[in-house]
């Protein structure tokens, strides 16, 4: 597949900051969010033109289908989202359009990286990526100087087009070639996370995942829950999902499979639209509310489980058959589960924001 190098525009660096108007917001500052003043941490998306970074935006937060990308246009000024789902999942994400230069008069590194999170530099794999790669030590040189504590992680972007081999030996030699440019500069504290990414399929949602995992300061408390929670409840895998985003803010500490996730992922499909077309609505609550459940027998005696956290959180359990008989021992579980993440998410609204991690 190839994408035509259309982008016949073109851009001043003098770009300005604008705001997505679907979401509200407006370019009012670093990091306000206009709803109780507490700030939220910023996760930058940068990278090259065309490399897939503001689809990446709309697919994981607006629910745009992938093919629909293609029409995309191209972002000629930062454009700034206020993601505001679930209690865990609140942050700002900055498009940056693909030509920012670092030692332009107009490029504000305090207010771009000051009280960033993190910078997920996305590069195009079924493209020729030296250019992509001195871009990303400049942006990683100039953010470590002004903050220091960013995390830096890298999308290797559109690998759908790539066989299995060639994507490892891809991110092999990007990770290399990048680290090396980095210890050659003198930066060899800084660490790069580097992830496989497509829209095309789960990966995409899986590295977001880890991304927004990151900034959450309470997470390991969160898997400490989920460990409990499954180990005495005959359960093998356990998510904790932002149903809007479709993202897992924790999981417990057994490794996460793909084919896991996709499947937790489609069930919460399936269940969220079921619910908002047929489903029950009150005033103050929508069709999916803390009471929803939902129980689906796959044919290889394997049961998946959801259960509302709350509003916009959801647990997707995967359990063997046989297990899902005690479903009572479950329930209690779950109940106590649930209330051990309330008590987190109090702290967390008490608690406020610092370092740009949510706390
Ligand atoms: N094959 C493939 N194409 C992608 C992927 N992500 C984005 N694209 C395409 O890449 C092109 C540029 O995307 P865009 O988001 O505008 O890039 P940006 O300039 O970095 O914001 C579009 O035609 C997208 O459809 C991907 O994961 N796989
Ligand atoms: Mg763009």
């Amino acid at each position: 597949m190839s994408y035509g190098n259309d982008e016949d525009e073109v851009y001043t660096s003098n770009f300005e900051i604008g705001s997505y108007s679907e979401t509200g917001v407006d370019g009012d500052g670093p990091s306000s969010n206009g709803s109780g003043g507490i700030r939220k941490p910023k996760i930058l998306l940068m990278g090259l033109r065309r490399s897939g970074k503001s689809s990446i935006q709309k697919v994981v937060f607006h629910k745009m289908s992938p093919n629909e990308t293609l029409f995309l246009e191209s972002t000629n000024k930062i454009v700034k989202d206020n993601i505001c789902n679930s209690t865990f999942v609140q942050f700002e994400i900055w498009d940056f359009p693909g030509q920012y230069e670092f030692y332009d008069s107009t490029f504000d590194g305090d207010l771009c990286f000051g009280d960033c999170g993190a910078i997920i530099f996305v590069i195009d794999a079924q493209d020729d990526y030296t250019d992509a790669l001195s871009k990303l030590c400049s942006t990683v040189r100039k953010a470590y100087k002004v903050n220091p504590d960013i995390k830096f992680e890298v999308f290797i972007h559109k690998v759908d087009g790539l066989s299995d081999d060639h994507k490892i030996e891809t991110q092999r030699d990007i990770h290399q070639r990048a680290n090396d440019d980095l210890l050659d500069m003198g930066y060899q504290g800084v660490h790069l996370s580097f992830y496989l990414t497509s829209i095309y399929d789960h990966s995409i949602f899986e590295a977001f995942s880890k991304v927004v995992q990151k900034l959450i300061s309470e997470l390991p408390t969160l898997e400490n829950l989920l460990n409990i929670f499954i180990s005495n409840s005959g359960i093998e895998k356990a998510f904790l999902f932002d149903i809007l985003s479709k993202l897992y803010v924790a999981t417990d500490s057994s490794p996460v499979d793909m084919q896991s996730y996709e499947l937790c992922c489609d069930m919460i499909d399936v269940a969220f639209d079921i619910s908002t077309i047929y489903g029950w609505k009150s005033e103050d609550k929508g069709p999916f509310d803390n009471e929803s459940q939902c129980v689906i027998h796959l044919n290889n005696s394997t049961v998946l489980y959801l259960r509302e956290v709350s509003r916009c959180l959801a647990l997707v359990c995967i359990l063997r058959e046989d297990n899902f008989e005690k479903q009572g021992l479950i329930d209690y579980n779950f109940v106590c589960l649930r209330e051990g993440i309330h008590n987190v998410f109090d702290l967390k609204m008490t608690g406020g924001l610092t370092n740009g991690c949510l706390i």
